[in-house]
């Protein structure tokens, strides 16, 4: 059962900053679903990446995994022995049902769920990670450190996946991604009032980059190859592949 999302559905008097607390994680299914376009398209080829890229006696790692969503995607499309996925979140309330969203499904893919912040983590033996939607919450002068320790985390043949809300340097194409993705969120059935009062408070949150700018990390982190392979508006998901031994 899918709780609405009518936290920013009547006025608030001062409107605080953006958190993944309890209400947030009660209603974030359909908050994910009516405000991220393409997030059921990218959830899918996570499973198909996983099926191509994942190792065996691997670790695979969804970083903020929130109710484990993509943990779920590549659960299901491991088929290789000796795997085990590792879900991060910082938010007790996300990790918390997570678990029980996990409990729900049989698998013999081990999955380890904790706590914490992904910044702390070692990352290790790593076939696969996975950063969907995750890193723009990350401040932005730590973003380069935490892709390059995933990077030396990551097995020769790895991947990373990072799915990120973008900008554009070019100010009219820019807005008109903002105003194509407010119809979005419109024909999803949010109110005027939802959508600035959500605005105001994510702002300061999450904070995004240019497409430039995280291809230019992958190549000086030392990934061989990079490519955006989605986009929807200012939506976007890369990959990104350490060379083995011929690269
Ligand atoms: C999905 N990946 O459904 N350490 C750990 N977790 C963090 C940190 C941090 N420093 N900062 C934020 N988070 C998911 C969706 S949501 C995306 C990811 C969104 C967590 C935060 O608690 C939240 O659960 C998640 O990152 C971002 O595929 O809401 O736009």
């Amino acid at each position: 059962m899918h709780h609405p999302d009518n936290i920013y559905a009547q006025p608030i008097d001062e409107i605080g900053e953006f958190r993944f607390d309890e209400q947030v994680a009660e209603v974030f299914p359909d908050m994910i679903q009516r405000s991220v376009p393409g997030y059921t398209t990218i959830l899918n080829v996570i499973g198909k990446l996983t099926q191509r890229y994942h190792q065996a006696n691997s670790r695979l790692y969804d970083l903020g995994c929130s109710l484990g969503a993509a943990t779920l995607a590549m659960r299901r499309n491991i088929q290789l022995s000796g795997c085990e996925i590792i879900g991060i979140d910082n938010s007790q309330a996300m990790i918390e049902r997570c678990q029980n969203h996990l409990n729900a499904f049989r698998s013999d893919t081990p999955v380890h769920l904790q706590c914490g912040d992904i910044q702390d983590i070692a990352i290790e033996r790593a076939s696969i990670v996975v950063l969907n939607f995750t890193l723009q919450f990350i401040a932005p002068t730590l973003r380069a450190a935490l892709i390059q320790r995933i990077y030396d985390g990551l097995l020769p043949g790895g991947i990373l996946i990072l799915s990120e809300k973008i900008h554009f340097e070019d100010a009219p194409i820019n807005q008109l991604m903002i105003d194509l993705h407010l119809d979005f969120k419109r024909s999803n059935g949010y109110s005027e009032l939802e959508i600035s009062q959500k605005r105001t408070a994510i702002e300061n949150v999450l904070r995004t980059d240019s497409e430039a700018l995280h291809l230019e990390r992958f190549k000086n982190a030392g990934f061989s190859h990079a490519q955006k392979w989605y986009q929807c508006f200012n939506f976007t998901s890369f990959v990104a592949i350490k060379g083995d031994s011929h690269d």
